[in-house]
């Protein structure tokens, strides 16, 4: 057999601070994204405290979904897709996050695109948090660095998952928790998106206020999946974790070591997911930072109960550790050491279509349960000429990474349940705040400079996907 299994599921993820936009209708309160600026590969998104004048926030108009779903989705549809990675922002639902009800227009809005989806046989994969948080939340509360916290998002997940069922299987507690780790050299970006504080804003010893973070999110993670699952015992519950493998720099012990710590730390909310406790390595590493963490009877029993279904994985490149040593190499080049056997996108990110199958390898024989590939797919810039755009490199770069797939599940026997491209309509950069580094299928006529008509455009590369799935990945 040379297909995919037909209930795998093909489609695209998206999430909802880089394409809703109207960031102030419906009820919605202020969230930490929409006070991220736009930036570049050179200069760094900013985060401000207001919202400064004639300075461009990309989340307040996006690709403007909020207005369009309708259209997108029936061109998602028109593509055969079958399922679509969506998130919902907290702050559409709880405006600041400690009030007592929520906002029933929010809940409406995103009830209509569920029913959307639906009525044209996708299957709704919802991520409660994809960097979207009421800012109020971590202005009166200090975030996640207050256990209070927890609560608050547990009353969100509880609110939308009753909304939603029947309706709504497969939910995604978290996207991404693991760019946190005080061991992972957390960039200031991520500490941001995932926390809406910036890392000189982490009070005391930062490495303590990353692992307190990470532990109390990993937490919420795993009573948000028995809270998930107590609603209705038919609901799926995963988490997305952004993983890029990392290879030693050569065959020398020492580098094998590295790389194997660097590629490892990525993995202990994983492990504290699907294992049922949190790991006690961890903890005796966390020991020696100076770092204690106590893991209350209540904790334990969480992390027993909450044990995830499905790890859904965000996949986009590999990296080469570091020597650990004053090596030029490790400093010179933007991302880390280059791996001299691949090439690198426009925004230097190694392209590595084998890569996604050792991944999948690794990981599902670690934990053997399903896994879906969540986001894949390449930032880059695309040219239009009449409406017509020929975007013969995607369409090559996902090719090579459905093939590796493909062998991961079909020689491999690797139980991977289904590929959601990241971006199958072009949207904000998470990264950069652009909308020239451009991932979709559809392309959106929106600009970096704010200006465009928001029209859609179907991209060489969405009949190109079209064909896959009608074709259950027979040509891969
Ligand atoms: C992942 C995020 C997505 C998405 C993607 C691509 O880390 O989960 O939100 O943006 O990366 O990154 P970028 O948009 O910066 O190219």
């Amino acid at each position: 057999m040379n297909k995919f299994p037909k209930e795998f599921y093909w489609g695209g993820s998206i999430a909802a601070h880089q394409c809703e936009g109207a960031w102030q209708e419906g009820g919605k309160g202020p969230g930490i994204m929409d006070y991220c600026t736009s930036g570049s590969y050179e200069i760094a998104r900013r985060f401000t405290k207001k919202i400064e004048e004639g300075i461009l926030y990309p989340s307040h108009e996006a690709i403007d979904f909020y207005h369009h779903y309708k259209e997108d989705i029936a061109l998602f549809a028109q593509m055969g897709f079958t399922a679509l990675r969506i998130s919902i922002d907290w702050s559409r639902i709880y405006p600041k996050g400690d009030e007592d009800k929520p906002n029933q227009e929010g809940l409406n809005y995103y009830k209509d695109i569920i029913q959307t989806l639906i009525k044209y046989h996708i299957e709704p994969i919802v991520t409660l948090f994809h960097f979207e948080m009421p800012i109020h939340l971590v202005r009166k509360y200090n975030s996640w660095l207050n256990r209070d916290l927890i609560d608050f998002y547990l009353k969100y997940v509880k609110t939308v998952v009753t909304e939603y069922k029947g309706l709504v299987k497969y939910w995604v507690t978290f996207n991404e928790m693991n760019h946190i780790d005080p061991q992972t050299e957390a960039s200031d970006f991520f500490v941001y998106m995932l926390s809406g504080l910036t890392y000189k804003e982490l009070p005391g010893d930062k490495k303590k206020a990353l692992a307190i973070i990470g532990y109390n999110m990993t937490l919420a993670g795993v009573k948000a999946a028995k809270l998930i699952r107590k609603i209705d015992k038919n609901n799926i519950v995963g988490c997305v974790f952004g993983i890029h493998p990392i290879y030693p720099r050569d065959c020398n012990p020492v580098n094998i070591m590295n790389a194997f710590k660097e590629m490892d730390r990525d993995y202990y909310q994983i492990d504290a997911m699907c294992n049922g406790k949190f790991p006690l390595y961890k903890l005796k590493e966390y020991d020696d930072f100076g770092i204690h963490l106590e893991i209350s009877e209540e904790d334990s029993k969480a992390f027993a109960e909450g044990r995830i279904d499905f790890i859904g994985m965000n996949y986009y490149q590999t990296g080469v550790a570091k020597t650990g040593e004053d090596n030029e190499d490790d400093e010179k080049l933007f991302g880390g050491v280059q791996n001299p056997f691949l090439k690198q996108s426009k925004w230097g990110w190694a392209i590595d279509p084998i890569g996604l199958r050792y991944l999948l390898n690794y990981t599902y024989r670690k934990y053997e349960i399903p896994i879906m590939i969540t986001e894949n797919g390449i930032g880059a810039v695309d040219n239009m000429e009449n409406g017509i755009i020929h975007d013969d490199y995607r369409i090559e770069y996902l090719q090579k990474h459905l093939s590796e797939m493909k062998k991961a599940i079909l020689e491999d026997h690797v139980e991977c349940i289904g590929y959601l491209m990241w971006g199958p309509i072009d949207l904000v950069s998470a990264t950069t705040g652009e909308m020239k580094k451009r991932y979709g299928f559809i392309y959106v006529d929106k600009h970096d400079d704010g200006s465009g008509d928001l029209s859609r455009y179907k991209k060489d590369s969405f009949y190109w996907y079209k064909h896959i799935i009608e074709t259950q990945g027979e040509d891969l």
